[in-house]
């Protein structure tokens, strides 16, 4: 099938320009001006931008959290995330204690093959270091996975020592590693205090996960990778205290970058300050910060010293928060977020002159395909590249509401938001994915080999 998508504005990386695009098959063939193509199917984008298919490195479907499942699996989360914008989400496929690397990739292949309406990767999450563990390492490059995760807290923590090793290990193969930065040791003391304060709501969780929980481990996830010498990504980054052990490792010469995600954005503490239960659905970790947070990492993004943001998209019904109703360390933690990222970061990113267009698609596209081994096959609009597409209608505004959200949720984080733009239709590797917002042709996502990264 071949479309010829004629009169738009073509946003990249680096410069917003009016050209024509088109797509033949999968692949885009050609961007240029006044394109004249009689065989192909003609769409009016007058008045659109063009954005490169968006990709969402953090997500988390189908997971098993506190004894519960995640609400999105693959299915509803990329029938969601595509609905948004979002071509590509990369997830975690999971170690669990116990299991080797390759039969955590085989569950996830078994969550996500035929079931997926947008493309697909994974990086390796490691939650136990052993020798068979290392021996593995080349087999996931050859499997096409060439970022690793690491969590510095939960009961999957990693320790300092195998954080040292396992950056060695993929170092040996150019890979890149991602760490959840927050220690977990100290985390523990502090809910262990909270409890015996008897402060079981969820106003204790940020109380128990303070900014300095997560800057310390910021610095000593960084310590470890300048010993290695061997760049390294710090993920979710919440607050302007981590992000200063950041920039002063850069300024000692170290290759760092950094993910944010539009809650740590958008949302502040006053969250956790709720009527009823109402908080529990900001039971998130890192948990929200302040408004000068906020500011700091916006200020960051808008310098180029966050490379990402992508969205932690870790979907729980309110049945499922009520599990700690009566001990906020029950609560599952994570809220989703895959379907409204371009949104928001539009509304409230380039709307509001705090990024510009050409850093909103660096951010949620090309800086992640570069990063995560996927680039030039997704991030640009340029021929040869997949024909994953977005027509971004500026001027449609809307209210956020969960009844109309695809997520698998009963309650949407920033309820009632009235936002402008919209993913009006969306094209997966050349095949009309998304009609008028509406997600018109699904598991057609297909699993992305990556090779090594390079943002440099
Ligand atoms: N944080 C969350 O809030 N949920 C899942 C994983 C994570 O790091
Ligand atoms: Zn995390
Ligand atoms: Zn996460």
């Amino acid at each position: 099938m071949k479309y010829l998508l004629k009169g738009g504005t073509v946003v990249s990386g680096t410069d917003v320009r009016k050209a024509d695009v088109l797509i033949e098959d999968e692949k885009i063939v050609a961007v240029s001006d006044d394109m004249i193509q009689d065989d192909a199917a003609l769409i009016d984008v007058t008045g659109k931008l063009l954005f490169p298919g968006f990709i969402d490195a953090h997500t988390h479907f189908d997971l098993e959290v506190s004894g519960t499942v995640t609400a999105d699996n693959f299915d509803t989360g990329t029938k969601a995330a595509i609905a948004g914008g979002t071509t590509c989400i990369i997830d975690f496929a999971t170690q669990n204690k116990g299991e080797t690397l390759q039969e955590g990739l085989a569950n996830w292949h078994k969550k996500a093959d035929g079931r997926s309406s947008c493309d697909y990767g994974f990086h390796m999450a490691i939650s136990e270091w052993t020798p068979q563990v290392s021996d593995e390492i080349p087999e996931m490059f050859e499997a096409g996975i060439t970022s690793f995760k690491m969590y510095m807290t939960y009961s999957s923590r990693v320790r300092d020592w195998e954080i040292y090793q396992i950056l060695k290990r993929i170092k040996e193969y150019g890979g890149v590693a991602g760490v959840h930065c927050e220690n977990g040791e100290l985390i523990d003391e502090l809910i262990k205090e909270q409890k015996k304060a008897g402060n079981l709501s969820p106003s204790a969780h940020p109380v128990s996960r303070p900014s300095s929980i997560e800057a310390e481990a910021v610095n000593r996830f960084l310590t470890i990778a300048k010993l290695v010498d061997v760049p390294v990504i710090v993920v979710h980054l919440s607050s302007k205290e981590g992000f200063r052990e950041i920039e002063q490792a850069r300024e000692n010469g170290q290759r760092v970058y950094v993910e944010t995600c539009p809650q740590y954005l958008l949302m502040d503490e006053g969250r956790y300050y709720l009527p009823g239960f109402e908080s529990a659905k900001y039971v998130i970790s890192p948990p929200l910060r302040t408004k000068a947070d906020n500011e700091c990492l916006w200020k960051a993004l808008k310098e180029e010293q966050i490379d990402t943001v992508a969205t932690d998209h870790c979907s729980f019904t309110t049945g499922q928060k009520e599990m700690g109703k009566d001990d906020f360390t029950k609560i599952p933690n994570g809220m989703p977020g895959v379907e409204t990222r371009a949104v928001l970061m539009y509304t409230f990113g380039v709307l509001e002159d705090r990024i510009s267009l050409t850093q909103m698609c660096k951010l949620m596209a090309e800086n992640p395909a570069k990063l995560y081994g996927m680039y030039p096959q997704k991030g640009c609009l340029e021929p040869g590249s997949d024909a994953d597409l977005v027509i971004w209608d500026p001027n449609y505004e809307s209210r956020i509401t969960a009844k109309d959200q695809l997520q698998n949720m009963d309650y949407a984080p920033f309820e009632g938001l009235s936002v402008k733009g919209r993913a009006e239709k969306v094209f997966l590797r050349g095949v009309l994915s998304v009609e008028d917002g509406k997600v018109i042709k699904e598991n057609h996502g297909k699993y992305i080999s990556r090779k090594r990264g390079n943002l440099d």
